[in-house]
């Protein structure tokens, strides 16, 4: 990446991860975040336990899947004037004794990407993501933006802050969650920029070995998923919360 496009990157991050500390509303100390800690008006998930295998292909048709509801639709963001009429965005979240499961689905009438390699700046182009701060820290951060190639960018931030060096964006890039599945399920054609498309669905698996943090019923991950799109030489962001993180509730 150039100096710029890191420089924007680093931009893009700060908006996404919107990194101040807000946590869901709750203040939040060095330990995990308990729900009792949570205020009442913060948007939350209950994670619940995966009943069966879940197989990482893009499709949602794993039995288990039936049990976790889609979440509310992602809330939109975006300077550009007109619209796509195809934006709604949501997931759904379960775990199992080793791993989170993540599903993010989304309208969109025009699939493109081609950004194919890991760790490319898919967030450029058209990208779904999850970011995770399991401590509840405010500082360190997890995430994870996967295009309609099935290219994975996967970073660890520590330290927290919103100014990010290149130097810095490098080293958050660096980082490779071991172990990491992802499936791109595409409703359309890829690419096909003169059709209109249905929409694309990611399935993510995060081992908890892979962020070194394994929850326990009454856990609370603070959590943001979202879709970075570009649309008439705007970008648009949808995401769960509008600004910082919702809770993750593991039952
Ligand atoms: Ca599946
Ligand atoms: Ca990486």
């Amino acid at each position: 990446m150039t100096a710029t496009a890191q420089k924007s990157a680093a931009l893009v991050l700060a908006v996404v991860l919107a990194v101040a500390a807000i946590a869901a509303g709750c203040s939040v100390p060095e330990a995990r975040v308990g729900v009792a800690a949570l205020s009442p008006n913060s948007l939350k998930y209950d994670c619940r336990p995966a009943k069966g295998a879940i197989t990482i292909d893009g499709l949602l048709d794993d039995p288990a899947w039936q049990d976790a509801p889609f979440s509310e639709d992602f809330l939109v963001s975006s300077a550009v004037r007109i619209m796509p009429d195809k934006l709604r965005t949501r997931m759904k979240v379960l775990y199992d004794d080793d791993s989170l499961y993540v599903a993010l689905h989304t309208e969109d009438s025009d699939i493109w990407a081609t950004y194919a390699t890991r760790d490319d700046p898919v967030m450029y182009e058209k990208a779904l993501l999850l970011n995770i701060d399991p401590l509840g820290n405010g500082r360190d951060y997890y995430g994870f933006y996967v295009n309609p190639l099935n290219t994975l960018l996967d970073l660890k931030q520590t330290g927290g802050g919103v100014e990010m060096s290149n130097r810095r964006w490098r080293k958050c890039v660096e980082w490779n969650g071991n172990g990491i599945e992802h499936a791109v399920h595409l409703d359309g054609t890829l690419n096909k920029r003169d059709d209109i498309d249905n929409g694309w669905t990611l399935e993510l698996k995060v081992p908890f070995d892979a962020i070194g943090v394994r929850p326990a019923p009454g856990d609370v991950w603070l959590v943001q998923a979202g879709r970075i799109d570009y649309w008439l030489g705007g970008k648009i962001i949808s995401s769960w919360i509008k600004t910082g993180f919702g809770a993750l509730i593991f039952r």
